[in-house]
């Protein structure tokens, strides 16, 4: 595929930045704010969007992906409208448009997940939907849309940077797969860092292998070895460390042991794993519930005792100075779910906390590109 193909298939399979949730008039205004940041004044936020597809080869900057997709999800929904929502504060906090670039948003049918769970006549239909084709040979579904995207983008350019804004959790398994793809291709070691209350490690939840809560069990097949999987802030889990740590070899990090050690010793117990598998190039993963409810409430599944923001950004700082971020995701930030775990903070507190930790990623990732 040459970069004139790319811009083509982007332009039927993505949307402008923040368009995701397929609306006629809801969060219009919210919509608008963002396009006037991102384009300025532009009378045409599609062809203001589209023009940066046109730059690919220069392009040096983190790319932002938005998944609008929390059919993944099954507790309390609505994060997707994270990669409106997210964005807007992280424009606060990156003070700078030209910090990224925008990729826009996956087109998501909202029913649907992945285009394995679908028949022949819904697949022919919804293709019809999207791109006025039945025969189309795009997929359809918001995880299968992700992975085909990636695959692409990668294939004309290995060694883009990509930071996505979830999405429920299940964004995280097309994101990371595509990403080890292209590195295990290029023979580069990785490693994967995943921020989480939860393991995210059953097989299947009611029937659906892929899913918020089972998607690292089966990228653990993708990566070269499950104790590559480092996974910090786990505190609400049925079973306990040693359990998860036997079943599927992967290392964990519980927020009682990030409370009584140090952030800064679960860092140099990371770092020292991950550089005896010989290391160069790390995916981090993150959850917002990883973070206490009383600053991350605006979730799925908020979690009371968990990581304060300090810790996670201490451990983020010292395990990207020794390795290279070269994908990294924020997910399940659910903007309209209030649930009333705030303590007296202002609700948005997630929407500030989310940012801030996307804004370092984001800083990490371009420095890749600035050698
Ligand atoms: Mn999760």
């Amino acid at each position: 595929m040459n970069f004139f193909e790319f811009k083509e298939l982007s332009s039927n399979i993505l949307c402008p930045p923040g368009n995701g949730v397929f609306t006629v008039n809801t969060a219009k205004e919210r919509k608008e704010l963002l396009h006037s940041k991102l384009f300025e004044n532009s009378d045409n936020p599609s062809d203001e969007w589209l023009k940066c597809f046109d730059n690919i080869q220069n392009w040096n900057k983190t790319h932002l992906l938005g998944v609008c997709s929390d059919t993944g999800g099954g507790i309390l929904r609505g994060a997707n409208w994270g990669p409106l929502f997210v964005r807007l504060e992280l424009l606060k906090e990156l003070k700078h448009k030209n910090d990224f670039i925008d990729l826009g948003d996956i087109r998501v049918i909202p029913h649907l997940l992945h285009d394995k769970y679908l028949n022949e006549s819904t697949l022919s239909s919804c293709k019809k939907a999207l791109y006025g084709d039945k025969d189309s040979p795009h997929p359809v579904s918001p995880l299968s849309l992700v992975e085909y995207f990636l695959d692409h983008l990668y294939s004309i350019k290995s060694e883009s940077n990509v930071f996505a804004i979830g999405g429920d959790h299940s964004v995280s398994y097309p994101l990371v797969k595509s990403w080890l793809k292209n590195k295990n291709k290029n023979n580069i070691k990785t490693a994967l860092l995943h921020f989480d209350a939860h393991t995210d490690l059953l097989v299947e939840r009611l029937g659906i292998d892929l899913c918020f809560g089972s998607w690292v069990t089966h990228i653990l097949d993708d990566l070269p070895s499950p104790s590559l999987c480092h996974q910090v802030g786990i505190r609400s889990s049925g079973k306990d460390k040693s359990h998860w740590e036997k079943t599927f070899g992967v290392h964990q990090y519980w927020t009682k042991e990030v409370k009584s050690k140090g952030p800064t010793a679960i860092a140099e117990t990371i770092i020292q794993k991950m550089k005896a598998e010989g290391t160069e190039e790390i995916y981090v993963s993150f959850d917002i519930d990883a973070i206490d409810s009383n600053y991350a409430s605006a979730t799925g599944t908020p979690e009371p005792n968990g990581l304060e923001p300090h810790e996670a950004i201490v451990i983020l700082e010292l395990v990207c100075k020794e390795f290279k971020v070269t994908g990294a995701d924020m997910v399940e930030v659910s903007p309209f779910l209030d649930t009333g775990n705030t303590k007296g903070r202002e609700p948005d507190t997630t929407l500030e906390t989310s940012a801030l930790i996307s804004s370092l990623l984001i800083r990490e990732m371009n420095k890749n590109g600035d050698n």
